[in-house]
């Protein structure tokens, strides 16, 4: 026997975009169901971003979700670019654009998004298995099963906020849908270490490869280089990483690393990739389930985000102002935000990573898109005002 159940909204996916729809609705009376295939504690222990934008921490604050991250977080009003060891470009956020990044790690987003929802007490059904979209142009509703139970959920609109392998993007016809993609031959390894960060964020480009060194706390570091797409874990000793980080680094910085034993680490394989439409007839796409973005901007967590405010921002206007003009916008307006980070991502990552075979003539491009930079204080004043984010 199927257990029948009716909402507003039915969203595919308990990772951030997910649980920020969810939380956002409820604040404006919107009803919904989060239907998530990992058990929550999976969920809750995975390990990524870590820098926001000052629009993100503006959209978590007025959601009421900002009481851990105001009294933990760490506010980075700079940002490092080291170029082959020899320069560095300290990008200045706050004397460019009067705002500035902040690092606080998805996790703590995450545990923060679940410990809201226990607290409103909306539905969520975590370890689901089968999640399937159906009748999206006229009925919706999404089948699963959960520890042998099968349910149906009757909704007006589904929200795919499962990500990248998810089902959402998939149950739009391939004769509507049109994907861009872009895989890179290098991965990033990323270790997370209980040692004082560097008090910079501080990107690196190197002959061996990227480095990228970052923090969740001032007591834990995150860092990152550069690997190849072949790699395995197992391959890098926690000696050979922080060899690896120091190489990288510029010699007058060495000083401000702090090395120790990994808590974790892991490599993430790095792609653009953009799905169009963002919506097909009642289904709606947010976060990694519409597109992705080599870290290198820092903006898959960020354009999460944004898809997830101007979604509930049209909700708000079809539910409870009759008006469904936004909703039909809502693919162009997350679109054209969303290509924005991805070009700028390409543009960083292409700055910075040492691209196997490529030509001496395109590393002298490279080298002079680094001078261009270094050099030119309005251009600098455009990566800034990109870095912290566009307007929402
Ligand atoms: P998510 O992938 O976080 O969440 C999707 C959820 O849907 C998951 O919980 C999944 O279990 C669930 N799901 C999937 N299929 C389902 C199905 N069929 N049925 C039900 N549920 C289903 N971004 C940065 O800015 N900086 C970084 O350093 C960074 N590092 C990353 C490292 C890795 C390994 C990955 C994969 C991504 C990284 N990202 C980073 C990007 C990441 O932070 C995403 O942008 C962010 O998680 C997007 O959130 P969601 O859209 O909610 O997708
Ligand atoms: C992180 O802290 O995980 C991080 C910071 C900046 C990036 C990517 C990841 O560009």
């Amino acid at each position: 026997m199927t257990l029948k159940i009716k909402t507003d909204v039915a969203i595919i996916g308990g990772g951030p975009a997910g649980m920020l729809l969810s939380h956002m609705l409820d604040l404006s009376g919107i009803k919904s169901v989060v239907i998530e295939q990992k058990p929550r504690a999976y969920v809750l222990e995975r390990i990524r971003a870590g820098m926001l934008e000052s629009g993100t921490v503006d959209v978590l604050r007025q959601a009421g979700l900002t009481g851990r991250l105001d009294r933990e977080a760490i506010i980075q009003e700079k940002v490092h670019y080291g170029f082959q060891g020899k320069e560095t470009l300290i990008l200045d956020l706050k004397a460019h654009t009067g705002r500035w990044l902040t690092a606080y790690g998805q996790t703590a987003i995450t545990q923060d998004l679940y410990a809201a929802h226990d607290k409103a007490e909306r539905m969520l059904f975590d370890g689901v298995a089968d999640a399937q979209p159906h009748d999206l142009m006229h009925s919706p509703h999404v089948t699963f099963t959960k520890e042998g139970q099968a349910y149906d959920v009757e909704c007006s609109y589904i929200v795919g906020c499962d990500g990248f392998h998810g089902v959402s993007r998939t149950s739009i016809p391939t004769s509507v849908r049109k994907e861009w993609e872009q895989v890179y031959p290098f991965g990033w390894l990323g270790v997370l270490a209980e040692v004082p960060p560097m008090p910079e964020l501080f990107y690196a480009r190197h002959t061996d490869g990227f480095l990228l060194a970052s923090k969740r706390s001032p007591t834990r570091s995150r860092y990152y280089v550069q690997v190849p797409a072949c790699d395995h874990v197992s391959d890098w000793s926690d000696d050979r990483f922080w060899q690896a980080v120091y190489k990288r680094l510029s010699t007058e910085f060495h000083h401000r690393v702090t090395t120790g034993p990994s808590i974790e680490k892991s490599i993430a394989p790095l792609r653009s990739f953009v799905s169009e439409p963002m919506q097909y007839g009642r289904l709606f796409l947010a976060g990694d389930a519409a597109h992705i973005v080599p870290p290198t901007g820092a903006k898959g967590l960020n354009l999460a985000v944004s898809d997830v405010y101007y979604l509930h921002r049209a909700m708000d206007a079809f539910f409870n102002h009759d008006n469904p003009n936004l909703l039909e916008e809502y693919g162009s307006t997350a679109l054209r935000r969303v290509w924005s980070s991805v070009n700028l991502s390409w543009k960083l990552t292409k700055l910075f990573h040492a691209f196997p075979g490529e030509s001496a003539f395109e590393q002298k491009l490279r080298e002079n898109d680094f001078d261009l930079l270094l050099d030119h204080p309005p251009m600098q004043a455009a990566m800034a005002y990109e870095k912290v984010g566009l307007r929402l």
